[in-house]
């Protein structure tokens, strides 16, 4: 029978290795959370590396680790420390992360990490046709093997291919500076469909591969020798069902069932019965704004200084990358920032921001989800955002603002947000002191379209569209070889 490969860098469980004793954590991030409800319902096979490089694991615990993943439906893709550095936290955190990003400054071009990029996808490519057949369906996922697609294409020629993009895909003018560029397009050819976030990323792609290959462009499809490539884009949905269901069972827990975490939330809220909750969760990432939101919240405590002692804001920044200098450089910042402030305006009762740097278990993911009133999200640039869809999707009461940025793939469908440019602080203040005083009826009717929205667009919903436009693709192609 044939199944659905899925391929992306990290499997939906890390795996750790304690005492000679192996045991699996669900994965953290975008990709993970959106693909594990897509993987636990249907007959599909996971590729990817484990979260453990070969040093780390002793010969003997082999077998163990193979059962362990298979457990999750996953086989794992072996990766040395040197080859984690170079393809991981090298070429593609150090050179693809920055510059599709918009951060230009930040993208080192090293040669010594494209060639191991290229090696590392070369495995991946090799455990791909190790473990499928020619009828199988192969849906590659992220930045971090964007070669994959023409590396199994150059030996299976009629497998069929998805490629979907987690992250913003950048205008011509940015792309056109990375060095491998022609080798990236090319990679990425070799599917049969390529799926983005939004319109404007596949546009940008679009744009490049004409430019930079001079391949013929037709509306959406490219055509390359004896094969036409679709691309598309599908904004990523979230599973609304199992956010909503949380939530809902939140509701009704009595206090001995009230996390820890719930407890002091609950005890906060009473004591100040007016004060509002602004939350905000990332990996922690220079992506997300996490040190320009603090200084816009410092901005609106001193633009409306009425709201001290009355709101609060919590940060839940999630480790991420920690090898990487610039987020070495941006925990530190952010850590000051946050002393900083928390140390300038504290007073006996009250401490302006709540910091967490650490990842959270679900559970505690909806406790704060259902406690705060705004969710205040403000990326600089980010390929979709899932927080901003999860935090509707737990209003069960449809109460609650989501203050978005702009720049987030996400605020392209949800117009009902108060969006706005997280470099304007003025703004930002402003649509704070907007949210705090919105009219219960106001939050409610945003909300109601806005759920109706993601209920429908869900995860589920996307990853039947992605598969069905990569069948009909498959379709459309034969029929064009045959002519
Ligand atoms: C990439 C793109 C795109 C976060 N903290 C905890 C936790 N999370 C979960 C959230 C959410 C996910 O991680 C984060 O997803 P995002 O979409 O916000 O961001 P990235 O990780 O950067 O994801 C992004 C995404 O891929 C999908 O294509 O939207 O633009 O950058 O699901 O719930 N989960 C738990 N504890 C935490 O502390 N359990």
């Amino acid at each position: 029978m044939a199944k659905t490969i899925i391929i992306s860098n990290r499997l939906p469980v890390q795996l750790q290795i304690s005492n000679g004793t192996i045991s699996a954590i669900p994965s953290v991030g975008g990709l993970a959370t959106g693909m594990k409800s897509v993987h636990s319902g249907g007959d599909s096979l996971w590729i990817g590396w484990s979260g453990l490089t070969d040093e780390e694991t002793p010969e003997e615990l082999e077998s163990q680790i193979d059962n362990a993943l298979a457990e999750h439906g996953s086989s794992k893709v072996k990766l040395t420390q040197k080859e984690v550095d170079g393809f991981y936290y090298g070429f593609s955190n150090r050179t693809v992360w920055p510059l599709f990003h918009y951060f230009l400054e930040y993208s080192e071009f090293e040669w010594e990490s494209w060639e191991i990029y290229k090696s590392v996808n070369q495995k991946f490519a090799d455990a791909i046709l190790d473990n499928t057949n020619n009828d199988d369906v192969i849906w590659v996922h992220d930045y971090q093997l964007m070669l994959v697609p023409q590396m199994v294409r150059e030996k299976r020629p009629n497998v069929s291919i998805g490629f979907f993009l987690h992250i913003p895909f950048p205008s011509f003018e940015i792309f056109r500076t990375l060095p491998w560029r022609k080798e990236i397009l090319s990679g990425l050819l070799g599917s049969d469909l390529i799926g983005f976030h939004t319109y404007d990323y596949e546009r940008h792609f679009l744009s490049s591969v004409r430019r930079l290959l001079g391949l013929e462009v037709s509306f959406n499809d490219i055509y390359l020798d004896d094969r036409v490539i679709k691309v598309d884009s599908f904004p990523m949905g979230i599973d609304y069902k199992k956010f909503n269901e949380a939530a809902m069972e939140h509701a009704q827990r009595d206090e001995s069932q009230k996390s820890e975490l719930q407890k002091r939330l609950d005890t906060h809220k009473e004591s100040t019965p007016d004060a509002k909750f602004f939350l905000s969760i990332d990996r922690l990432d220079y992506t997300k704004g996490i040190a320009k939101r603090l200084n816009a919240f410092e901005y609106f405590l001193n633009k409306y200084p009425q709201y001290k002692e009355k709101v609060r804001l919590i940060i839940l920044a999630v480790p991420s990358r920690s090898n990487v200098p610039q987020y070495q450089l941006l925990k530190k910042e952010i850590d000051e920032l946050v002393g900083r402030i928390n140390g300038e305006l504290s007073t006996v009762s009250w401490t302006p921001i709540w910091y967490f740097y650490r990842s959270m278990p679900f559970d505690n993911l909806i406790d704060l989800y259902t406690t705060c009133d705004i969710a205040w999200l403000t990326p600089i640039r980010d390929g979709m955002n899932l927080v901003a869809k999860e935090y509707i999707a737990t209003r069960t009461d449809k109460t609650g603002v989501l203050i978005l940025s702009e720049m987030a793939g996400s605020a392209n469908e949800m117009n009902e947000s108060l969006l706005i440019n997280p470099n304007n602080f003025e703004q930002i203040a402003d649509t704070l002191d907007r949210a705090i005083n919105m009219p219960q009826e106001e939050q409610q009717q945003r909300n109601s379209v806005l759920q109706k929205r993601l209920e429908r667009y869900n995860v589920e919903k996307w990853a039947n569209d992605f598969m069905n436009s990569l069948l009909n693709q498959k379709e459309k192609d034969r029929t064009y070889i045959s002519r």
